[in-house]
């Protein structure tokens, strides 16, 4: 028997039975709002965006959560999610109480615990690793608010190494890119000063189904403002069908086009030149390095029209500075995104739009001091260097490396904690390597709210309460205004969930590291640090957001110099970092793989119901989007004899197939690529709405390029076919 089969649980919970509430019939009830009402302050969680919210409840039960117009981070509207996300507490679905695996009569299965046990479980485990084999061998994946309450756990226990997916599957070559250019990633919020932009260009970013709340705003502000949108896609995107340029470019070949841009710019004279000077180091190399890239050249690359190519860079030219090439946000895509979002970086730099009005803002958050308690202690060992010693460019954790790390007898790491990242689907082909990754860890935990995929190889799963039904730390990102935001409990913890910092300060307790969370109820700790900056959890409970004034400037300042971050304290046109690690110090091409005969580069995006697999169960959204289609062109249809409507299974070259899915034909997809929306195809069958629904783009995921500089997982290397679903 395997040490841990994956377990999908379904008859110890009970499954099947008709959703209480959804199902069932039931009387008219009376009007919204007409019984007694009352009002939370919130922090919508439902994605990263993190928009200030009110919830309201009528006779203590949820009614709806709208958005505070206090808020300039969202401006009184939450995105169809963000309104759906009530939903999320009542959802029948959720986990309820602690899990233990355990083995009956030879089998393995969940056990309910108490959470007293969990701990216990868990405590006991981590002691003997750390006996055993050392005790920095426990690895953390977070995403999610909860999650540095478990780092700070982990540190104390001596465990330091960390991985986010929204590195090295989402944003990691952006930020080095950005870094290396410029001294500074882009940061969350993107730090993109779009409302006040002329000319914006999208390359791949599906803003509006990428539906990060204040940025669509901005977007829709400048479009108002006759601001010329370019959206270079293969897929008609909602921004593409909103642009004065859509350029369907051939999948994976953006790095020409960029490459040709920076050629135009350059030999027609149109960069700012002063802006160069002043800031920028490097210009001779990058010139010399353009010259082959013409217009010409780019054409045979990505199927653009060399006057398009040109017409597209002048039309940039002309609304520069306040011209904004889009960093993107999830650029894991060929395995040489550093590379591209170099390349991107160095055009906005030609264009001057970095630290100008209508490009790149300077972020700033408040000023918040941390609640005093005591600093874990130092590491004996430098993780990182052992771990991830081939990306020096690195200082964060790669989620794939680290899991690579824990695979077999002899790994680095020997336990996990996994706190609101449902893995199985979120890092592309893991299986295979989850299943091992089961046979040799001695513990895995999982921290989640809903019984996703990954707690089925947990030994023991923790389930947390909504963002609902607790308090977190406030919210202060860098960015335009500096704001804190609170969130606040608007109902208890239902069943027996409980937040992450209770969660994370118990097991302290177990370990005998209660020191290192010297407080008793995370209110003390808001309260404490809110005093600080002249404020109180009282006041923010009643106003939700407050305001900081800002102490520097939105943009540079004419007369000031700038110092950047960079080993010459300019912009580097040229990188001497990447030069010094042996990798191509300016942007380099590399063409893409096409897919075989018969098979399509398979394409996934966001669709605006839904927030990945997160939300697929929860009533509300689900009813908004029950599924994903594929989307194929009706040139490809024809010859694959699929109708509209039609069920298909996507098929990789490898021989995986997907749960069936149904074709959407559309003009809006090029012949050579599908697209369906990532996020469906739910496997574990606790979450009785998503379970089945749709199909799955990570399971498919064949041909993961990884990026040499960032340890990044390029995704969109795959190919699929359709195979007809026979009635
Ligand atoms: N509703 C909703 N909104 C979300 C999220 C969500 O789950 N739901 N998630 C959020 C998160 S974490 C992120 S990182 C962002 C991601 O959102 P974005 O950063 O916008 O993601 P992209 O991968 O740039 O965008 C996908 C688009 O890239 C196009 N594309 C595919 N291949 C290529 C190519 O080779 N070249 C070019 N130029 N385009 C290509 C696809 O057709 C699709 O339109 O969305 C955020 N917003
Ligand atoms: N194939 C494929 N892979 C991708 C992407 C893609 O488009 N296609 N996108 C990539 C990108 S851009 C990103 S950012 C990542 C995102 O990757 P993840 O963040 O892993 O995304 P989800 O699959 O939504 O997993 C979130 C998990 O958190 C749980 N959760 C939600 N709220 C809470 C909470 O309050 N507390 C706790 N403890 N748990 C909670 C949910 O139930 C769910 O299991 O995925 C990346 N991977
Ligand atoms: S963008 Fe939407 S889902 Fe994300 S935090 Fe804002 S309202 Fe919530
Ligand atoms: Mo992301």
């Amino acid at each position: 028997m395997q040490r841990r089969e994956f377990l999908k649980l379904s008859a110890l919970l009970g499954s099947a039975g008709a959703l209480p509430g959804l199902l069932s019939g039931c009387s008219a009830p009376p009007l919204p709002g007409s019984g007694e009402i009352s009002t939370r302050c919130t922090v919508c969680n439902i994605c990263f965006w993190q928009c200030a919210a009110t919830l309201y409840t009528e006779n203590g039960k949820p009614w709806k959560v709208v958005g505070n117009p206090e808020d300039p981070h969202c401006n009184g509207r939450l995105c169809t999610r963000g309104t759906g996300g009530i939903a999320s507490y009542s959802d029948p679905d959720r986990l309820k109480q602690p899990l233990i695996r355990v083995t009956e009569n030879g089998k393995q299965t969940f056990r309910p615990a108490s959470w007293d046990e969990a701990l216990g479980i868990i405590a006991g485990k981590m002691q003997a690793i750390a006996e055993h084999h050392g005790n920095d061998r426990i690895a953390l994946f977070s995403h999610g608010d909860g999650g540095k309450h478990f780092q700070r756990l982990l540190q104390a226990y001596g465990s330091h190494a960390c991985a986010h997916p929204s590195f090295a599957q989402c944003r990691g070559p952006r930020e080095t890119a950005f870094g290396l250019t410029f001294g500074e990633g882009v940061g969350s919020p993107d730090r993109t000063d779009m409302a006040k932009s002329r000319c914006i260009v999208l390359i791949g970013s599906h803003i509006g189904e990428n539906l990060h709340n204040s940025q669509v705003q901005t977007l829709m502000q400048a479009l108002d403002q006759h601001a010329t949108l370019i959206t270079v896609d293969p897929r008609f995107s909602v921004p593409a069908s909103k642009s004065r340029h859509w350029l369907p470019i051939k999948p994976g070949t953006d790095t020409a086009l960029l490459l040709a841009w920076m050629n135009v710019l350059i030999n027609e004279q149109l960069y700012d030149r002063e802006y160069v000077e002043r800031y920028c180091s490097g210009f001779e190399e990058l010139d010399r390095h353009v010259q082959p890239y013409t217009p010409e050249w780019a054409w045979l690359e990505t199927g653009l029209e060399p006057a398009l190519i040109r017409e597209t860079a002048r039309a940039m030219a002309q609304a520069a500075p306040a011209t904004l090439i889009h960093p993107g946000r999830h650029v894991t895509w060929y395995g040489d995104d550093t590379q591209r979002c170099r390349a991107i970086a160095i055009l906005n730099a030609l264009l001057g739009s970095w630290g100008r009005p209508g490009g790149f803002y300077r972020q700033e958050k408040v000023d918040l001091p941390p609640y005093p308690a005591p600093a874990p202690p130092e590491p004996e060992h430098d993780w990182m260097s052992t771990v991830q010693g081939n990306y020096p460019l690195v200082t964060t954790g790669i989620s794939n490396v680290l899991i690579d790390h824990s695979v077999g007898k002899d790994a680095f790491f020997k336990g996990w904690f996994i706190y609101a990242t449902n893995l199985t689907t979120t890092i592309p082909g893991i299986r295979k390597q989850l299943e091992q990754a089961a046979e040799s860890l001695e513990l895995m935990v999982v921290v989640d709210t809903m019984p996703a995929e990954i707690t089925g190889y947990a030994d023991v799963v923790l389930p947390e309460c909504t963002y609902l039904e607790r308090y977190d730390d406030l919210r202060n990102k860098a960015e335009r205004t500096p704001t804190l935001a609170l969130r606040s409990p608007a109902f208890p913890p239902r069943h027996d969930s409980k937040p992450a910092w209770w969660i994370a300060r118990e097991l302290a307790g177990h370990l005998n590291l209660g020191k290192y969370f010297p407080w008793q109820d995370y209110r003390e700790v808001l309260d404490w640090q809110l005093e600080q900056v002249g404020s109180s959890l009282e006041e923010m409970e009643r106003i939700g957001v407050k305001t900081f004034p800002r102490k520097t400037p939105l943009s540079f300042e004419p007369d000031k110099p700038v110092k950047f971050n960079t080993p010459g304290n300019r912009i580097e046109l040229y990188s001497r970092h990447l030069a010094r690690t042996g990798h191509d110090p300016l942007p380099k091409y590399t063409p893409p793989e096409r897919p075989p005969e018969g098979y399509f580069h398979l394409n996934y995006g966001r669709a605006a119901a839904h927030t990945f697999g997160g939300t697929i169960n929860n009533p509300l959204l689900f009813e908004l989007m029950p599924e994903n289609t594929v989307w194929v062109h009706p040139a490809a249809a024809a010859k694959l004899a699929v109708g509209n409507g039609e069920y298909v299974r996507l098929k990789n070259p490898e021989g995986t197939h997907s749960n069936r899915i149904r074709v959407r034909v559309t003009q809006r997809i090029r012949p050579d690529s599908v697209f369906l929306v990532h996020g469906f195809g739910h496997t574990d069958p606790r979450q009785r709405l998503a379970h089945g629904a749709g199909a799955d783009d990570s399971g498919l995921m064949h041909n993961v390029k990884i990026d040499p500089v960032t340890g990044g997982t390029g995704m969109r290397a795959s190919f699929v076919t359709l195979v007809r679903e026979e009635a």
